[in-house]
């Protein structure tokens, strides 16, 4: 780690640091997204985490654009005027010809500057610039497609924008040319890219695809879709899903781009072969570390948030709450409800396998699967509110119980005399107890969802967990809850937010089929818990290639690329099924190390490849402005882990012993020596 920080930071900062600020240079930045400060997706993410970055490295000469969306804009925005002379003349400029613009400050880390364009202001203009699209690129556009419209409208606004820029830069530049990078992501933003492109605006241009729209498409189908890759006739499979004007717009941003960039190898690969470009740069998708570090502190966040996924436990399963919670283990899913592109389809088909593992050889280990997807419902079920109010209530009834026990202890022994335990617990408190034992009993088992899901029947997740008869018997080593919702700290029956949820988790499983990054396992690395991820999502591809071992670091890759569809079952269910049978100090010393990963995904080393994107753009609009040497980004490498010196009264037996879930101490100070054979001995 330090290696790579050391090689790739400085020798990078060293390379840009010619001495002048990027003002004294008149170089600016533009980054333009449909998410910017309009949260959607993934997208949002990216632009939002690595904000602080962005304006660390260009400050005032740093600038977001997006869509006007006076919904999230009220929340996420201050406005007022822009920090930059150049900035707020093109502003004004604008504004005179009849555009509304709102200008600000994005209220996150980094607080960077934003201009919004209301599209609606612009939008009588919209037969004139579909005339020059198509004059330009025999792009046409479908009146009725609202979604592409929009783009249209937001990509001349904001070529307009930056054509206009750059004439106050180089007014407003004492004699030094301006010099701008405008980098556009997906597709709903490529307009603009492809504007300034054929207008022959002297700006430098990066697109970044974070998904593609025929990837998308095809893979939410039953088709195979990475062996088929080189074989599809992309303007027909197009046209059949009436994108074809939307792929067009795709396609061509990413051909005029000067420099074009996907999130991972994995998105890189398809988009060879669907927009029938090579990635110039790989971007990889970091997070604002920061924001989720909690040093030492995490472990035991670990501890305080998995004690309210226990409470909900207890209200969920009464009446059938016969395992133990010290040998439960919480695993989740979550995100997007694209049933087989996330993965949830083998999730549930492998949770039925380690049901059947855990009932033949460690029937004493429980594992609660949470699937959060949001889905359409109809609020949270009664029987989901009855199980919290009862145990609530029993709690509520012990608390009283438990004062008046005080109270009458208290007054007995000061008269000087021992109580007797039926002085204390009157047989009053015992009808009490026994109402609300009995008020515990129910005729059905513990629901599977926790809400009422509109299309029941045709619900993939339920159709799924009844094909596999995973109904929360008592028998069920696997128990299972689908929250179709995301969660949020007002949720009457977690009481949790979606970050605190994951820390109190032991593992997130997220076997993707089609995930350009996913953030879902990289948030939970940061977070210091294990995840599984696969070989076709960016994250996972990223991890091996980065590191050595990456199952000793808690990140478990499944193969869903070379190996059948019931390989990968079977090898999630066996990742799962090691996980189970760590033990508690393993579970620990895995945690530790997961978390050691976090500097890695941090923007504060992945935004090395922004800048080498942006800068090879520049190099080639530009060609005095050299581009980033490959050698000095440098290549990050984790080795093993190396463990700890073994401590003086580690002189344990070295025979690796068949791990037994829970049977150990709690103590954090473990030796790691011994552990990571053991680790090892379990995982290979
Ligand atoms: C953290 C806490 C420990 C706790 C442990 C539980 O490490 O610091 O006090 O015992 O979590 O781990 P587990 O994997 O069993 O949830
Ligand atoms: C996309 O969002 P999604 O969840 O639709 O972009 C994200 C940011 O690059 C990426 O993490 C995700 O895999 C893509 O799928």
């Amino acid at each position: 780690r330090r290696f790579y920080r050391a090689e790739s930071y400085s020798n990078l900062l060293n390379f840009m640091d010619r001495g002048f600020t990027a003002q004294e240079e008149n170089k600016w930045t533009f980054e333009i997204a449909w998410e910017a400060a309009n949260k959607v997706g993934g997208i949002y993410t990216v632009i939002r985490s690595k904000a602080y970055v962005s304006t660390e490295e260009m400050g005032d000469q740093y600038c977001l654009i997006g869509p006007y969306k006076e919904h999230s804009a009220r929340t996420e925005i201050e406005e007022g005027p822009l920090g930059a002379h150049a900035l707020n003349e093109t502003v004004q400029i604008l504004r005179n010809k009849g555009f509304k613009i709102h200008t600000g400050r994005w209220l996150v880390d980094g607080n960077p500057q934003i201009v919004l364009m209301d599209i609606g202001s612009a939008a009588w203009k919209l037969d004139e610039y579909k005339n020059e699209l198509w004059s330009t690129c025999n792009i046409g556009v479908p009146h009725l497609d609202i979604e592409a419209n929009d783009a249209i409208i937001l990509g001349y606004m904001v070529a307009d924008f930056i054509q206009e820029f750059r004439n106050q830069a180089e007014a407003f530049g004492d004699g030094i040319p301006a010099r701008a990078v405008a980098h556009f992501h997906e597709w709903q933003a490529g307009i603009g890219l492809i504007v300034l492109r054929t207008r022959h605006v002297n700006v430098a241009l990066v697109f970044t695809t974070h998904a593609t729209l025929l990837g998308r498409y095809l893979c939410a189908g039953s088709t195979d879709f990475y062996n088929n890759l080189d074989k599809f006739s992309v303007d027909e499979e197009a046209g059949k899903r009436q994108i074809y004007h939307r792929y067009c717009m795709e396609r061509a941003a990413s051909h005029l781009s000067h420099v074009f960039t996907t999130v991972s190898d994995i998105t890189g690969y398809e988009s060879e072969h669907l927009l029938k470009r090579k990635p110039d740069v790989i971007t990889p998708n970091g997070l604002n570390v920061k924001k989720f570090s909690a040093l030492h502190e995490f472990q035991n966040l670990h501890a305080l948030s998995k004690e309210k996924i226990h409470e909900f436990v207890r209200g969920h399963f009464y009446g059938h709450y016969d395992f133990d919670l010290d040998k439960t283990l919480y695993f989740f899913t979550a995100g997007r409800y694209e049933f087989g592109n996330k993965g949830a389809d083998i999730f549930i088909e492998a949770l039925a396998r380690l049901n059947h593992l855990l009932k033949n050889s460690h029937p004493d280990i429980t594992v609660v699967a949470f699937l959060i997807f949001p889905a359409k419902t109809n609020n949270f079920n009664v029987e989901s509110l009855r199980g919290h109010a009862v145990t609530k209530s029993l709690r509520d009834t012990i608390n009283d119980i438990q004062q008046k026990m005080g109270k009458r202890m208290y007054e007995i022994c000061l008269s000087g005399r021992m109580p007797d335990p039926s002085e204390l617990l009157q047989k009053d408190d015992l009808v009490r107890l026994k109402r609300c034992i009995y008020a515990l009993q129910r005729d059905g088992l513990p629901p599977v969802t926790t809400h009422n899901v509109v299309d029941d029947w045709n619900d993939a997740v339920l159709n799924a967990v009844r094909r596999c008869n995973l109904f929360n018997t008592t028998y069920d080593r696997v128990k299972i809850v689908f929250h179709p919702e995301f969660l949020n700290p007002t949720n009457p029956l977690f009481g949790l937010d979606y970050e605190e949820f994951v820390r109190g988790c032991h593992l997130g499983v997220f076997p993707s089929y089609y995930e350009p990054w996913g953030y879902t396992p990289a948030e939970c690395t940061v977070m210091g818990i294990p995840s599984i991820t696969t070989n076709l999502s960016g994250f996972g591809c990223f991890m091996q290639e980065h590191i050595a071992d990456p199952m000793s670091y808690g990140i478990y890759v499944v193969d869903r690329r070379y190996i059948s569809l019931e390989g990968s079952v079977q090898q999630l269910a066996q990742y799962m099924f090691d996980f189970s049978r760590l033990n508690r100090r393993q579970r620990i010393i895995q945690r530790n190390r997961t978390e050691r990963l976090s500097d890695m995904l941090d923007w504060r080393n992945l935004g090395v490849y922004y800048r080498q994107a942006r800068q090879k753009a520049l190099h080639s609009v530009f060609p005095d402005l050299k581009e980033i040497d490959e050698q000095a980004i440098g290549h990050i490498k984790y080795p093993r882990p190396i463990s700890e010196p073994p401590s003086p009264t580690s002189s344990r037996g070295t025979t690796p012993v068949a791990s037994i879930h829970g049977s150990d101490d709690e103590s954090d100070s473990v030796d790691e020596e011994k552990e990571l054979e053991e680790l090892r001995a379990n995982h290979h």
